[in-house]
């Protein structure tokens, strides 16, 4: 009888390896990657575009301005990376810590700003129970609950394959959310049913204050996937040209029908888990130091300078357009109206029942009452 049928399954050399295109100071590791000098350009300028935003976020967080934010810095190109491999009509459920997905989706810096400030034009509405998510671009809002998101990207993706759909689903996810049932579940059922899905772990290293090597004792996660017959492929995450290669070939691989792969993405969280956290009490800064030598913008930028695609005054402009763009984008939201109230009790039914309608009616009645008074809602 043969074991689980596939050579390829089993490929423990990938699951328990490190692919790279460039090493940590941007030189190619076997030869020049083949892909073209505008993808190449793209996907430093999103790294770029999530970086600034990130930093945004986050002074806006000090502002009082938006109540919490999951920094960013550090993991950009396993973001950047994996999603630029998908097609528009591809579904993306991220988790909370990629902002440069978002970008790459299309979705702009006003829109992730909106939702942030919860302005009138939040695509969310003010919801709470979601993090980042907009119809337009097939992003499907970030549940709080970390690796929810799991199953419904294997659940989007069997019925994609049901409905004869040609679509791909890529969820992402950390370390920690490894451990969850979540994850099992999710990696089993697309294992026996093939479901069309990428699964993309963000392993930075920490769940919060759990280090990595609390969260399980397998040798990596990648390795968890072929248990489950779904090949498992570590790559290096702070190498954007590796990780959009790996995550090519694998929604490749669910399109044609092959089903899914889990990619591990090797990466670090530079910056405190969330603007609530403060990581200097659970790790060394000897630890940081050695990972922000590695991170992924410095990197690539060596590379497309050393290779000629860009010198380093065309790097500075780069980053001053983009500074100067997310900042205007900043101030024009800083002066949006926030949500109205009402908006707490749309989008629960497509109809509101009679309860909802009267609860409405009561709001409505008090807004005018507080506004008679001469008293300000927030
Ligand atoms: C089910 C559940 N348990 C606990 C939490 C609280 N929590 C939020 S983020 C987090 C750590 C997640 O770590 P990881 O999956 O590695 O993602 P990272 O934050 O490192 O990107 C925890 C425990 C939660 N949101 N959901
Ligand atoms: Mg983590």
């Amino acid at each position: 009888m043969e074991v689980l049928g596939s050579r390829d399954i089993l490929n423990l050399d990938r699951a328990l390896g490190l692919y790279r295109v460039i090493d940590e100071d941007g030189n190619p590791v076997a030869g020049e990657p083949s892909l073209p000098d505008k993808l190449l350009l793209d996907m430093y300028t999103y790294m770029i575009r999530a970086r600034i935003l990130d930093g945004w976020l986050l002074k806006l967080q000090r502002m009082g301005r938006v109540a919490l934010h999951a920094p960013n810095k550090g993991q950009e190109a396993s973001a950047v990376g994996a999603t630029l491999a998908l097609k528009r009509e591809d579904w993306l459920f991220p988790s909370y810590r990629e902002l440069g997905a978002l970008l790459v989706r299309g979705m702009t810096e006003e829109e992730i700003l909106d939702r942030a400030l919860t302005t009138i034009d939040d695509p969310l509405k003010g919801s709470d129970f979601a993090i980042y998510g907009h119809r337009k671009y097939n992003i499907v809002p970030a549940p709080v609950p970390v690796a929810n998101q799991i199953p419904h990207a294997v659940g989007a993706a069997l019925a994609a394959k049901i409905m004869g759909d040609k679509i791909v689903t890529m969820t992402f996810f950390g370390d920690g959310s490894t451990s969850r049932g979540d994850f099992h579940a999710g990696l089993n059922f697309a294992g026996v049913f093939k479901a069309p899905v990428v699964f993309v772990n963000q392993n930075n290293q920490w769940a919060i204050s759990v280090p990595l090597k609390r969260q399980t004792a397998a040798p990596t996660i990648a390795v968890k996937g072929i248990a489950y017959g779904v090949p498992g492929i570590r790559v290096d995450g702070n190498d954007v040209i590796a990780v959009y290669t790996v995550a090519r070939e694998a929604v490749e691989r669910a399109r044609s029908g092959e089903g899914p792969t889990l990619i591990e993405a090797v990466t670090y969280r530079l910056g405190p888990h969330t603007t609530a956290d403060d990581p200097t009490r659970y790790r060394g800064e000897e630890e940081v130091k050695e990972w922000e030598r590695r991170e992924p913008l410095r990197r690539m930028r060596r590379y497309l300078i050393s290779r000629g695609l860009l010198t380093e005054e065309e790097d500075k402009a780069l980053w001053s357009e983009w500074e100067k763009r997310i900042e205007e984008t900043v101030v024009k939201v800083l002066e949006k109206p926030p949500l109205p109230p009402e908006v707490i009790l749309e989008d629960v039914y497509e109809e509101p029942p009679w309860n909802l309608k009267e609860q409405m009616k009561e709001l409505r009645e008090s807004i005018r009452l507080l506004k008679e008074l001469g008293i300000e809602l927030e």
